[in-house]
């Protein structure tokens, strides 16, 4: 069984919440990391948590002059740290805790690389398909699988509105990509984008609530031609609305030079930077090449930039990158932007399969995750094809929890690896009920098991129908446990030593 369980922190207003596995007989419950929040009604909103904890500073600042804010506190016991790490992560830059002033309703969460990697699901509506309530509805379906931030991709009609329902209903921090609503307000015509527009777009969504921003400032004009030799050239949409824009105007980019005065906005409001890879390569074949580092070189300037006003930043990263070519990302990224937390799209370590691109990229993003990555974008099935529905987003998310899990477990995060013990422990004993409670997703695990063996005995057998009752190896292992390993072994060699026994006709 699995039930919502509160922890309360340091002060009786930290509640932070966790799902509890309990399990049979008298195995202990498992706390696992809990994303979902608390549940809403779509008309109402979520309750305002944070409201109390307000101040005039950022986190950054708060945790430069020293001070661990409630938000901090929630965080360490969210993760199981001591605060005093998530403060000293927070001031040195390698942590962000996105939290828009103007959210009260998120539970704090933290990504930075001593910390749980985090996974972020896109959602939103585009031209052609989707309405408001299935944009709530898919954020709160990408939330219970795990979402530790959403974003809101929204192009097309009622952009202000989708956000407005999406923030007010999200227990985790949203983001989003303002180009794309400036664009809209122009009616997709790149050369009508101006500062000032995208300024008051800024602020649009600021006063709503978002919590980080992603900011394709390190397009410069001179990086611009580096792209045309590309397989793919540009893949970023914000990167592409950005080289038209200067290409056309032959000007530089002007996210770039008004940064400092986003600075001062997002400072305003506690805004976290997510600074864009608009030249993020989109084939194996543009990996690594000196457009998509140019970039991160202007990136790493940005990051320090944005740290001069006590504003938080993490850098964004590929795309589509081959294993071998995945290491340099993370170390250049560490060295260039100061140790700010990396997020990246995938990557994907092939282009081969499209349909299965959350596979392709899942395997990138856990070796990423793994080098150092302290949030992965989920890719969905639809990558490359479509706007993902409800199972996308599922088959994204539990694609890249297993990445993210898989990364943590490899860094040696505390308690990770506590869940696979108890869920291992479960397979072994033959508590087939625990071992689906305790499964990423309980649901198709039940499901896969009942196809064969539906039967409510079946529950409690010691095999499953995958090798049957008479090679089940586990089961083999528990008679000779009983047996005791010695004399098991030497029935083995007077056996003739052999691991697979002639099969002959039994009786
Ligand atoms: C993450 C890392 N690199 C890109 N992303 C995400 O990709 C970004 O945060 C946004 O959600 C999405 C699309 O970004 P572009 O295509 O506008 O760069
Ligand atoms: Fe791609």
């Amino acid at each position: 069984m699995r039930r919502k369980v509160y922890v309360e922190g340091p002060r009786p207003d930290i509640r932070v919440p966790f799902t509890e596995v309990v399990l049979t007989g008298d195995n202990p419950p498992v706390r696992l990391y809990d994303t979902s929040g608390p549940g809403s009604d779509p008309s109402v909103g979520l309750p305002e948590i944070r409201k109390p904890w307000r101040t005039g500073r950022t986190q950054l600042a708060s945790a430069r002059a020293g001070i661990i804010t409630p938000e901090m506190e929630f965080v360490a016991a969210r993760e199981g740290v001591p605060a005093s790490l998530v403060r000293d992560e927070i001031a040195a830059g390698r942590a962000v805790l996105p939290a828009n002033v103007n959210h009260p309703e998120s539970e704090p969460m933290i990504i930075g690389s001593k910390f749980l990697v985090k996974v972020n699901a896109n959602i939103g509506t585009s031209a052609v398909t989707s309405s408001v309530a299935e944009e709530v509805e898919k954020l709160t379906w990408a939330t219970r699988w795990g979402a530790d931030t959403v974003m809101d991709l929204s192009t097309g009609p009622r952009i202000h509105e989708t956000r407005e329902a999406i923030v007010r209903n999200s227990p985790v921090p949203i983001g989003t990509v303002p180009i794309y609503q400036a664009l809209e307000k122009v009616n997709g015509d790149p050369l009508k984008l101006t500062w000032e527009l995208f300024r008051e777009t800024v602020i649009e969504q600021a006063e709503q609530g978002v919590d980080y921003m992603t900011i394709h400032a390190g397009v410069l004009l001179a990086y611009v031609p580096l792209a045309a030799e590309r397989v793919t050239g540009i893949v970023s949409r914000g990167g592409s609305i950005m080289a038209a824009w200067c290409l056309a105007e032959h000007r530089e980019n002007f996210l770039y030079t008004h940064f400092r005065e986003l600075c001062e906005i997002f400072r305003e409001y506690d805004i976290t930077f997510s600074l864009g890879d608009g030249l993020r390569p989109g084939s194996i074949a543009d990996a690594n090449d000196e457009a998509q580092f140019a970039e991160l070189r202007t990136l790493g300037e940005l990051t320090h930039i944005a740290w001069e006003y006590d504003v938080q930043v993490m850098v964004e990263g590929p795309g589509h990158v081959p294993m071998h070519k995945i290491k340099e990302n993370v170390d250049l990224q560490v060295e260039l932007c100061g140790g700010a937390p990396f997020y990246t799209l995938g990557p994907l370590a092939t282009d081969i399969a499209p349909a299965y691109d959350h596979i392709t990229s899942a395997i990138g993003a856990a070796m990423i995750g793994w080098f150092g990555t302290a949030m992965l974008c989920y890719v969905t099935p639809k990558e490359h094809l479509g706007l993902p529905n409800k199972e996308d987003v599922k088959a994204g998310m539990i694609a890249y929890k297993i990445a993210a899990h898989a990364a943590d477990l490899a860094k040696g995060h505390p308690g990770a690896q506590e869940w696979d013990d108890a869920l291992s422990r479960a397979r072994f004993d033959f508590r087939w009920e625990d071992q689906f409670e305790l499964a990423l997703d309980p649901e198709t695990a039940r499901s896969y098991h009942d196809e064969t063996l539906p039967a409510a005995p079946a529950k409690t057998a010691h095999f499953c129908s995958m090798c049957g009752p008479k090679f089940c190896s586990m089961k083999i292992s528990h008679e000779l446990r009983a047996a005791g390993m010695k004399a098991k072994s030497s029935e083995f060699v007077d056996a003739g030593g052999r691991v697979y026994l002639p099969v002959t006709p039994s009786a």
